[in-house]
């Protein structure tokens, strides 16, 4: 006779850093006795008490905090409760690594218009897909220079996500973030390579692979009047076939302010990086410097073209119709590439108070750059960006400490794609402690971490590839088409969220429980660009020191 399994400790999967602090959570009951046991002698290091147990709303679940931060020696060890199934953890200077390294490879396996060999993809091989050669101009993106059906070259790119098609201001906001990444992590950067085609070159992995997409945004540009196609799509999107089977007609849609500001912004942010690196690529920093600026004046003689989906397309939309966070953005990217007053007085006009980054909303990017690179800010102006960073931080420190879970995720967070939401929230209290070092934001910050590596209601490392439990069946066409049984390693799974847009069976309609593990659930485990990478830079963030 089967016995009812014993319930689970709740862990960060992937480990706990040798100085960080360090949480596991105990379901349903308070005040419960721990022990941390080190491996392989056996030895008890810690005997603990857990806190009262609270309720965490987003779940519906109560839980009791055992805290094990004082344990600071790196190995191996297995947390025990009685009457719970023991968990082993790993504590580490470099617990998160290797995961870096493979969720940043999973941009390499989203790239379109490349072959991707055994030597670099190993069992994910497969043969290219997209060369993007002769892509249409639609009818909503025709133009006297470009009429309707006007064939034109806009190859490389990462597909956006579990579909392949390829839409500006995600991918725009994925770049930026990676490039923020490695603004933010040089010394990290510099010495990390993960075998990609381009790894033998003297550029670090991380900008070849940015580079991949740089070259495909660069395309999507009209060169006559600078404005930006908001995408290029099929009409539909298509089954689960690999890459190389999705052969139906491909069109660049509709030129949009989103995407021209978007783009503005991107490329202004990549002009600087890469003017480190002329010897490597010449004259790609002038280009898209110049570019960048062109699209920025387009933007301002169309202000408000917004995003309409045709009626003969059913792709993503990325509509979005408040621009004025989009505007800000662009003016503080622009004044960063020129050093022109005008730019930034317009960010200071236009800027929007700071919100959790995503696709839609882009007011904290500006204050990010500046705060880190702009160097003649009047001493009102520095205080003003860095207190609008800080202000939101302390607010998602305060929701970290009020959580049962020791989690700054509040019902409002579950949308499509929360593990993003967290990631981009953890994002802004690392800038926060750049510019104040308090240990309030790291704890939050690791409570983040935590969340999607593990210590969630689900028990579920939201990464394909790690962790004890880890999504199988995410909603990505290659993962569900190819012949391998593991899906593509590196993703972050969407998350859970309570829309349920996806129309799966859902097992419960709690915000933090709405999850399916089922490829038909691209509302909650589709993976996309730009949710891999704020955990990108978070993984490189714990991966370097952090603090002080
Ligand atoms: O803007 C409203 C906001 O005012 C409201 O408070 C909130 C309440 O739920 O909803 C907001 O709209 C949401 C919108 O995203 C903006 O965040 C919608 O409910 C939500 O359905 C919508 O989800 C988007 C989804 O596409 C459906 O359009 C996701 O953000 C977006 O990441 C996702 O992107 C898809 C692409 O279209 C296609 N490729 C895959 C990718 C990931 O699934
Ligand atoms: O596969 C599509 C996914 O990439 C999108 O995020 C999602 C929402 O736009 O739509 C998915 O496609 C579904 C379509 O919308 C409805 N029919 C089922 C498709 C998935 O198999």
């Amino acid at each position: 006779t089967a016995t009812k399994p014993a319930p689970l400790l709740k862990v960060n999967q992937s480990g706990y850093l040798t100085q960080g602090q360090k949480l596991a959570l105990i379901p349903g009951k308070s005040n419960q006795a721990f022990q941390l046991v080190a491996l392989p002698s056996g030895q008890t290091v810690l005997s603990g008490q857990s806190s009262e147990s609270q309720l965490w709303a987003p779940a519906g679940e109560a839980v009791s905090v055992a805290d094990f931060t004082q344990v600071q020696t790196d190995g191996r060890y297995r947390l025990e409760v009685a009457g719970y199934a023991a968990v082993e953890l790993q504590i580490s200077a470099q617990p998160y690594a290797q995961l870096h390294d493979a969720a940043i490879k999973a941009f390499y396996f989203n790239r379109a218009s490349q072959q991707q060999d055994p030597a670099y993809a190993g069992t994910w091989a497969r043969p290219a897909g997209h060369p993007d050669d002769n892509i249409k101009i639609h009818a909503s993106a025709a133009s006297a220079n470009r009429p309707e059906g006007t064939v034109i070259q806009s190859p490389k790119g990462w597909y956006d996500a579990g579909d392949y098609n390829k839409y500006i201001v995600n991918s725009g906001i994925s770049t930026f973030t990676l490039l923020d990444a490695w603004t933010d992590f040089k010394d990290f950067y510099r010495q990390r390579e993960w075998t990609i085609p381009e790894s033998t070159n003297s550029m670090p992995d991380l900008l070849d692979e940015v580079l991949w997409n740089l070259d495909w945004m660069s395309s999507m540009q009209d060169p006559a009047d600078g404005g930006v196609y908001h995408k290029l799509t099929t009409l539909n999107f298509e089954g689960a076939v690999m890459p190389h089977q999705a052969v139906a007609q491909r069109y660049v849609v509709q030129k949009t302010t989103a995407a021209a500001l978007n783009f503005a912004a991107v490329m202004a942010k990549a002009s600087r990086v890469l003017s480190e690196f002329e010897a490597d690529q010449p004259a790609k920093a002038a280009l898209f410097s110049q570019q960048a600026i062109k699209a920025w004046q387009w933007a301002n003689e169309n202000p408000a073209i917004y995003y309409q989906q045709p009626a003969d397309v059913s792709t993503g939309a990325y509509g979005d119709n408040k621009l004025a966070d989009e505007f800000a953005w662009a003016a503080a990217e622009l004044y960063l590439l020129t050093g022109e007053q005008p730019y930034l007085q317009q960010f200071f006009q236009l800027a929007q108070p700071v919100q959790t980054a995503s696709w839609a909303s882009v007011s904290a990017l500006g204050y990010f750059s500046l705060v880190k690179e702009a160097k003649d800010l009047t001493p009102e102006q520095r205080n003003l960006v860095s207190n609008a960073i800080t202000a939101v931080a302390d607010q998602f420190v305060a929701q970290h400490q009020a959580s049962a879970y020791k989690v700054a995720m509040v019902q409002e967070d579950f949308v499509w794609g929360s593990n993003a939401v967290a990631m981009n929230k953890a994002i802004l209290l690392y800038k926060a402690n750049q510019i104040t070092a308090k240990a309030g934001y790291v704890e939050a910050m690791q409570g983040l971490l935590d969340y999607v590596l593990g210590r969630n209601p689900l028990d579920l490392t939201y990464v394909t590839g790690f962790g004890v439990k880890s999504p199988q069946h995410i909603h990505h066409r290659p993962s569900e088409a190819d012949d391998v049984k593991a899906p593509v390693p590196g993703w972050l799974a969407g998350g859970a969220q309570p829309g349920q847009q996806d129309k799966c069976q859902y097992s419960s309609k709690l915000p933090a429980l709405s999850y399916v593990d089922d490829w038909c659930s691209y509302a909650s485990n589709e993976v996309t660009i730009n949710w891999n990478a704020p955990l990108v830079y978070m993984l490189a963030a714990f991966s370097q020191q952090v603090s002080k």
